[in-house]
This record gives C-alpha cells, sequence and structure tokens, in this order.
C-alpha cells in the first residue's frame, strides 16, 4: 500500500503522507506501527532466496541488501511521521529478534517496552533476520504484528491493505469475490481454504500469509480489522473504532 507493488523501489510518498494524517488525527494511545516491504523487500528477498536461507555466500549480498532497502523504505516512513510531529522511533527487526525456521524465537523487547511507557510510538518493519536453523530468512510484518498483539495483549489490530478487506475469492482476479464484513474466527477458518493467494511477488504470501498469521491473536480475543488504506480516512475511522467498509474478525460473535 505504501508501494507501488508493481515497480520496484517505488515508494507511494503521498499515501505515506496521507496516512500519516490519519495516524496523527486519530490521537491513539500506545499505538505500534508496523508496515511491510512491497517494492523495496520483496523483489530483493525473491532474487536472492533469502527466505529459504542461506545456501550459498552468493546470496550474503543479498540479506544485507533486502534488510538495506527496507531501512530505506522505513526511512521514508519515519521521514513522515516525525516531520507530523509523531514522536516516532523505529526499532529494526534484525537488530532485536531472531528467528527460528522462520518463527520469532528471540525478541529483545527491553527497548521496545520502554518506549512505549514513554509514549513514543515504535515502528517496526518485515525484514530479513538472523535464523537458528536457516542462517537467515523473512520475517513478515504480519507475523510481527501478531507476535506484539498477544504480547502486549493489544486492545485490537488494524490492517490496511489495497482492496476493500477479506474476500472468499482474490477481488483482483474473480469479479464476482464476495467481501466478507464480519467473521468469527470459526467462520474465518472454514472460509480460509478460498482465501486468494497474492498475484504480484510477495515472498511471505499475501492476504493468506496474514490471515494465517493473526489468527493467533484473534484466539487471544484480539480483534483485527481489515481495510482499505488506498481509500482516505478508511485508516483513521478504523483507528477511532468508527464503522467503514472492510472485514472485521472477532474471536466470538459480539451482540
Ligand atoms: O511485506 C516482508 O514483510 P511483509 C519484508 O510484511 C521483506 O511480508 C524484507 C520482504
Amino acid at each position: 500500500m505504501i508501494t507501488d507493488k508493481n515497480g520496484e523501489l517505488a515508494a507511494r510518498t503521498e499515501v505515506i503522507n496521507r496516512l500519516t494524517e490519519e495516524i496523527v488525527k486519530a490521537n491513539v494511545k500506545n499505538l505500534i506501527l508496523v508496515h511491510g516491504g512491497g517494492s523495496f523487500g520483496h523483489p530483493t528477498a525473491q532474487k536472492y532466496g533469502i527466505k529459504d536461507g542461506l545456501k550459498d555466500d552468493t546470496q550474503k549480498i543479498g540479506f544485507a541488501e533486502t534488510h538495506h532497502v527496507m531501512t530505506v523504505l522505513n526511512g521514508l516512513v519515519m521521514d513522515a511521521l516525525v516531520w507530523h510531529n509523531v514522536p516516532a522511533v523505529s526499532v529494526t527487526p534484525s537488530s532485536c529478534m531472531i528467528t527460528e525456521n522462520g518463527r520469532i524465537k528471540l525478541f529483545k523487547d527491553t527497548i521496545l517496552k520502554m518506549l512505549l511507557k514513554m509514549s513514543y510510538t515504535p515502528v517496526l518493519y518485515g525484514d530479513a533476520t538472523l535464523d537458528e536453523k536457516l542462517g537467515f530468512t523473512i520475517l513478515s510484518g504480519d507475523q510481527i504484528v501478531s507476535h506484539l498483539a498477544r504480547k502486549f495483549n493489544a486492545y485490537k489490530i488494524v490492517i490496511g491493505v489495497d482492496v476493500d478487506g477479506l474476500y472468499d475469492a482474490d477481488p483482483k482476479e474473480a469479479k464476482n469475490a464476495k467481501l466478507y464484513t464480519h467473521l468469527t474466527l470459526r467462520e474465518l477458518k472454514d472460509a480460509q481454504g478460498k482465501l486468494g493467494k497474492s498475484t504480484v511477488a510477495d515472498v511471505t504470501g499475501g492476504m493468506f500469509g496474514k490471515i494465517t498469521e493473526l489468527i493467533p491473536a484473534i484466539e487471544q480475543g484480539i480483534p483485527v480489522t481489515i481495510v482499505n488504506a488506498a481509500k482516505p480516512n478508511y485508516i483513521y475511522k478504523a483507528l477511532i473504532g468508527e464503522k467503514v467498509e472492510g472485514t472485521i474478525i472477532e474471536r466470538d460473535r459480539i451482540g
């Protein structure tokens, strides 16, 4: 969403600025921001096969490059946040997290906790990380979101995507795809088989991967709202809890 996925290293700075303005307007306390890799991390990760781990030395520069382009994208996000007066501080996942077979195994959270205590807005992102079994891999922003939400028992998770929410088929391919507006965990699990796999280069699995990652947080009782971040004020409305088109997923049906 904050990048043009059909390009390479193509940031949408006007979208980053607009979303920053929505975040400022929503004025959420204890907010943690996480962004993905888009056309920065994914093409580079794919080119060098980073997700599958270290197999030969020629990939080493690929790991460095993937992490580096993510810091460049993160820098653009930080630019927008800080110049809009958000006390945002970047927390680099590859410097505080290690995975094992792609799953977060170690997370040194002292600094993140202190930032939250001091009312800063920590910003994390999908990153190339070291992995105890694979040497290195790709850690998705979605896994980070789910992990942090569970660890800090988040009030809710808001996910911004470039479609209107969760559909029973890929809306970019199937014209008659139906939008789910409200799902319980049970309904989500039933629907999961049908979810559209991403059509563009996304090494971490697109919408299917997103949902799979979020399930443990939903199981813990944390509701998830998925909205179209391309539509002005949708993220704002989702953040303040105002009714907005999208998909709400909750453990049990409320009301
Ligand atoms: O876009 C992956 O994060 P995601 C980041 O949240 C990289 O899946 C480096 C490809």
